[in-house]
């Protein structure tokens, strides 16, 4: 087995190209924990880590996994290369770069070649809680439970939008 797959039933596995993607991709994490659905984070490079990103994305099935939140910035080639390693769907969030703003990080996701597909979320926080929400989503197609909770998270989020915006002017 390898170091960076599970042998509990998590149904989602985040990863994320480098720790200093974690202050985004907690987001996808906290997410996932508000809907209470059960997930491994963990760091895998397409670069720095090569070998761990195959282990990880040739054994995620074998390992239980229903679909990968993958988050990565600047040459973000993540998410593309376990897709092409693996039929679980794989979300795509950009991480916000220094250089670029995300944009580098979006381009690297989103422009995959016609038979290797990754569904690619906005540039940062709101990918990255978006991923979880699709992510989320698929698992309710066949779990009733959580197709209720996540009706209703969406709904609190509904109801907590105030009518009027309010000032802390004087
Ligand atoms: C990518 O390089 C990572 O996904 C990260 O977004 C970016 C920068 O990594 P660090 O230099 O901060 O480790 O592989």
């Amino acid at each position: 087995m390898s170091a960076v797959t599970t042998a509990d039933a998590r149904p989602i596995a985040i990863i994320m190209g480098s720790q200093s993607d974690w202050e985004t991709m907690r987001h996808a994490a906290q997410t996932l924990d508000e809907l209470g659905i059960a997930h491994d984070c963990r760091i895998v490079s397409a670069h720095r880590t090569p070998e761990r990103m195959f282990d990880f994305a040739k054994g995620a099935k074998a390992s239980g996994y229903k679909a990968i939140i993958a988050g990565a910035g600047g040459a973000a080639h993540l998410p593309g290369m376990v897709a092409s390693l693996t039929t679980l769907p794989v979300l795509g969030v950009p991480v916000e770069s220094k250089a670029l703003s995300g944009v580098d990080s979006l381009y690297s996701i989103v422009q995959m070649p016609a038979g290797i597909p990754v569904g690619t979320l906005a540039i940062g926080k709101a990918g990255a809680v978006n991923a979880a929400l699709l992510a989320a989503a698929v698992l309710a197609l066949s779990d009733e439970a959580l197709s209720v909770r996540l009706a209703a998270w969406r709904a609190a989020r509904t109801a907590s939008v105030a009518f009027e915006p309010t000032s802390s002017e004087p």
